[in-house]
């Protein structure tokens, strides 16, 4: 905190949260959460306060492991931390900056896929495997063929089909990728952003093989439209796509929640379809404490509820949060309400 005013206003906000970090004895971000074994998983990203000063592509963020976090249900005040289950000297082609995974389950193995900057100074998305959801996790040797960008979201169908969504601009140089080659010589997250009145750069989604080792197709875009059926444009920040994907099932459609980064709100889409198009239906959270924003939507016992992070813990360091959980609550037109972290 820089002052004594900035220090007053921070408790002022703090004091109205809805919820409470879920772990305090280590600082977490990005919570994907699941049901797994009857129980709540959350893989969170582990963040560390390792000195590397803040800049514009994120260095700051600089973790090298991940933790895994349990709950017998949501409303627990706190969670289980399981220790180590993945450290970055044990996956031999990241280098640093472990960034937001998320879990999968299929036929009696666990999947952790996870974003990490490779030694040509590229992310890419890995995966490891356990048979237990709490880990430990062995890597693959290689990252996925064909990945590239950050914060994956595995999808698994009513039909067993499953899908990897991924990516985020500036620090999680989407931007770079535009040409299906990585640019490596910019100079600012900035430089290759589409003017105001391009469109939007995309998510991106593709399917997984059938092992969930691997993409089985080439990533498409995931377009999310407006109002009027057209794409959104790169200017538009309110709900333009930035990172943080995350993918849910709620009667028969498929919502589509994200990031809008430097506008802090955590939007969504909803579509008939994994593929998309997806059509922009508004804010399900409002900004936290903190530049990022980030979040998982999972049902358990017929209830709702959404896992997301804030700087509460640190007050107010951005690259050291603490995840947290509350319930939401669907519209009868499949609308979400809008969550305020903090009481109005
Ligand atoms: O935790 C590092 C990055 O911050 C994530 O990958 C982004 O989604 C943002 O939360």
């Amino acid at each position: 905190m820089a002052n004594s005013s900035e220090h007053q206003a921070f408790e002022n906000l703090e004091s109205k949260a809805v919820s409470q970090p879920l772990v305090t004895n280590i600082y977490t971000a990005d919570p994907s959460a699941h049901v797994f074994e009857n129980r709540i998983y959350i893989y969170p990203s582990h963040d560390i306060d390792a000195g590397v000063p803040e800049d514009d592509f994120g260095g700051h963020f600089c973790m090298e492991d991940y933790h895994i976090l349990s709950m017998d249900t949501p409303t627990d005040t706190k969670a289980s931390d399981h220790g180590t289950a993945l450290h970055i000297k044990d996956v031999p082609w990241a280098e640093k900056q472990m960034w937001a995974p998320d879990a999968a389950y299929k036929n009696g193995i666990y999947y952790l896929y996870f974003p990490a900057k490779a030694k040509d100074g590229a992310f890419r998305i890995g995966v490891a495997t356990s048979k237990n959801p709490a880990g430990p996790f062995k890597a693959q040797p290689e990252a996925i063929k064909g990945s590239f960008s950050i914060d994956p979201c595995s999808f698994v169908d009513e039909d067993g089909k499953a899908y990897l969504y991924f990516g985020g601009i500036w620090g999680g140089q989407l931007q770079r990728w535009q040409t299906g080659k990585f640019i490596a010589d910019v100079k600012t997250p900035f430089d290759l952003e589409p003017a105001d009145n391009a469109l939007a750069l995309c998510a991106k989604v593709a399917r997984l093989t059938e092992d969930m080792l691997e993409f089985d197709e080439k990533p498409r875009d995931l377009v999310i439209l407006d109002e009027n059926g057209n794409p959104l444009l790169a200017g538009d920040h309110n709900r333009r796509f930035f990172e943080a994907s995350w993918m849910h099932k709620y009667n028969g459609k498929y919502y589509f929640s994200y990031s809008t980064g430097d506008t802090h709100f955590i939007c969504y889409a909803i579509s008939d379809s994994p593929y998309g198009p997806f059509t922009y239906k508004g804010i399900l959270l409002n900004p936290v404490i903190g530049w990022t924003n980030h979040h998982s939507v999972v049902e358990f016992k017929g209830k709702w509820y959404l896992f997301y992070h804030d700087c509460v813990l640190s007050e107010g360091k951005t690259h050291l949060r603490c995840v947290k959980c509350t319930e939401i609550f669907y519209n009868p037109d499949g609308t979400i309400q809008t969550v305020n972290a903090y009481k109005l």
